[in-house]
């Protein structure tokens, strides 16, 4: 039966990690894959994390199942600090995912029970796993121009304007900050803009919120969530605790649906269940737990608040000394987040990478947490041998 398939390509993201670690030159630089690293270049274990795993060790009593549902107090936990102090009581459901990853694939199943074949608006360019993962579940993805590249600038009204165009059950996917791959987020205006369209067009939002925390702050981060969610009314969050608690292997995410009511909520709740026993039955424990821990602990949590302050800062730190040593770089200050994409082509990436050892995907797109204030200069110094 194997004698059927075809061969696939390879994540070009994640093959970049092992093409970087081959290159024995000394002064390689990596921007590839979205993994936030400190100034001397590593991806620690965060402080509180160590913390909460030493006292999940000492303490956790049993490993017996938990449910398809996962760690609800992690669940619940997580609530003000995406939806902040508006009580959304029993209109929001939701679970435990495998990362945000699985979030975005239990929410695109959901919409296909509900709506075989269901259209979703996506904007380009995007995260290249999203097309994937919402063909995959039976969704039918329509791409419109989100982003001038070689400008740096949001194509708004061409958004607005496929927005318009679509029609009741159709469904929105929206990054809710640090956009990836362009940094280029939305201020609260455009937002409400987008929620009103939104909700005139009887169109649902789905939020991938994969970076909260790291663009301006917890709370700013989150401003646009909240605003689609309260005008339009209902909604799915796909969550991901990955980056903003440094877990990403451990695989830690969650869905949150908003339904106009509380009866609709118990429908789609037992939705979700049934979906989850019939993908991976029960998410893994470990992650999550771990962010209880934290989030349950005020010591701990505030620990967790300074170090990802310290992450976002240095990220921030890194866009403006870009911006600073070159004019082509300066609209980088404004976007948000670990990514932007640079008016790069394919070969002039390739070449950047056999003549400069700087790896970055062929799209252009950069992670600056890749970056040192050291490495600042080679790597604008490289841009410019391009020109
Ligand atoms: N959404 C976006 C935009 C991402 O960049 C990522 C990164 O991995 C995810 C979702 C998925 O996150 P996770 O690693 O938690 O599956
Ligand atoms: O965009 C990124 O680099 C991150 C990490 O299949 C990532 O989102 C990349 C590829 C992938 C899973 C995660």
């Amino acid at each position: 039966i194997f004698g059927a398939l075809a061969a696939q390509p390879a994540d070009a993201l994640l093959a970049l990690i092992e093409a970087f670690r081959s290159d024995v030159r000394v002064n390689k630089i990596d921007v590839g894959v979205g993994v936030y690293r400190d100034s001397e270049g590593r991806t620690p274990v965060l402080r509180a994390v160590k913390e909460a795993e030493r006292r999940l060790v000492e303490r956790q009593a049993s490993k017996g199942y938990l449910g398809p549902e996962g760690d609800i107090g992690y669940f619940d936990a997580l609530k003000p600090i995406i939806f902040g102090p508006v009580d959304l009581g029993d209109r929001l459901c939701g679970l435990q995912t495998p990362g945000g990853t699985g979030a975005l694939r239990l929410a695109a199943e959901l919409i296909a029970r509900a709506r075989p074949g269901a259209r979703i608006l996506v904007g380009n360019p995007t995260w290249p796993n999203h097309p994937p993962i919402l063909k995959s579940a039976g969704l039918t993805v329509v791409g419109y121009d989100h982003f001038d590249v070689a400008t740096q600038r949001l194509t708004f009204s061409r958004m607005l304007d496929a927005l318009s165009e679509a029609v009741p059950g159709d469904v929105a996917l929206l990054h809710g900050c640090c956009h990836n791959p362009t940094g280029a987020d939305f201020d609260a205006g455009q937002w409400t803009a987008i929620a009103t369209l939104l909700r005139d067009r009887g169109v649902l939002p789905l939020i991938d919120l994969a970076y909260q925390g790291l663009g301006d702050g917890l709370e700013e981060d989150a401003t646009g969530t909240r605003l689609v969610l309260d005008i339009v009314g209902e909604g799915l969050v796909a969550y991901s605790c990955d980056k903003n608690f440094g877990l990403y292997r451990e695989r830690v995410g969650a869905l949150y649906a908003l339904s106009v009511s509380a009866e609709q909520a118990r429908i789609v709740q037992s939705n979700l269940l049934s979906l989850t026993r019939a993908n991976w039955s029960m998410p893994p424990d470990h992650g999550a737990a771990i962010v209880r821990v934290i989030l349950e602990d005020a010591g701990l949590s505030f620990d967790w608040l300074a170090e990802l302050a310290e992450m976002r800062g240095r990220i921030q730190q890194i866009r403006d000394l870009l911006a600073a040593a070159d004019p082509m770089l300066a609209p980088l200050a404004r976007q948000h987040g670990m990514f932007s994409t640079l008016p790069l082509s394919a070969a002039q990436v390739a070449r950047l990478r056999e003549e400069r050892g700087l790896y970055m995907p062929s799209s252009g797109r950069i992670n600056l947490a890749g970056l040192t204030p050291d490495t600042v200069a080679p790597f604008v110094d490289a841009l410019a041998s391009l020109r």
